[in-house]
């Protein structure tokens, strides 16, 4: 190219550049929008993982926990600071009675709680009953596991084919009763028992999103392996908080 021609293709294309710049700029001026990528801010946060992403390996692989709790908690919680703009009562009301009362909300917002509070509060749940070194079940909680589940072997056996029949997106829990008594059940999608004013002791997450990386369709391997991340401490502190009255999401 000879020098003029690049030059004339130089002058052409700054025009075609600041053409189509200048309106962005002014509408930039105007609205000062945040950068795109931020999460919106608002009464909901994400909590911080207290163990590294790389913790639970090779029984959760970190690229898996990153996704999982970088985009798509997060994205549940940025989707709830979106609806608390125009709902400001969602961002002071204990999420444990919101979800509780999920059908008393307006319909304009009821599918987007149900699914983005339950996703918030459900993998806030998830991610503190997980750690790394996370022990056995021990005192009230083993007894109560003996009492109410057959034992360990029959609950964690049980437990995981529950989890393994949850069709599609769910997600396979223990409830615990004011009473300290333990149940096992299966929710779709972001549902939580705390929709049904049920308390929260423990649960793991069979979305795809939760082992695709590692397990692909295996999902039964997953949820063997998953017992490896539990945290029998935080679970037992879970469970005194039920008795107590005290345990929230
Ligand atoms: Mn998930």
């Amino acid at each position: 190219m000879s020098p003029i021609s690049r030059r004339r293709l130089f002058l052409a294309a700054s025009s075609i550049v600041a053409a189509a710049a200048a309106p962005r700029a002014l509408f930039a001026q105007a609205a000062a929008p945040a950068p795109a990528a931020a999460p919106a801010t608002g009464p909901f946060t994400l909590p911080a993982l207290t163990y590294a992403t790389n913790a639970l390996e090779p029984h959760i692989d970190a690229r898996t926990m990153e996704i999982h709790h970088d985009k798509h908690h997060a994205a549940y919680v940025a989707n709830m600071n979106n609806v608390a703009k125009t709902n400001p009562q969602l961002g002071t009301t204990p999420i444990e009675n919101i979800l509780g009362n999920i059908n008393a909300l307006d319909d304009s917002i009821k599918f987007t709680v149900r699914n983005n509070l339950g996703g918030h509060a459900n993998h806030t749940m998830f991610w503190e009953i997980m750690g790394p070194n996370g022990g056995n079940p021990e005192g009230e909680v083993l007894a109560a596991i003996t009492s109410d589940l057959g034992g360990l072997e029959k609950f964690q056996t049980d437990f995981n084919a529950a989890g393994g029949r949850q069709f599609g997106s769910g997600w396979v829990f223990v409830t615990v009763t004011k009473a300290g008594k333990l149940a096992i059940e299966t929710r779709p999608n972001q549902d939580s028992p705390l929709m049904d004013g049920k308390r929260v002791l423990m649960g793991n997450d069979v979305w795809e999103h939760a082992y695709y990386l590692n397990y692909q369709n295996r999902r039964p391997d997953y949820l063997k392996a998953w017992w490896n991340t539990v945290n029998w401490a935080k679970i037992s502190e879970r469970y005194a908080a039920a008795k107590a009255g005290t345990l929230g999401v």
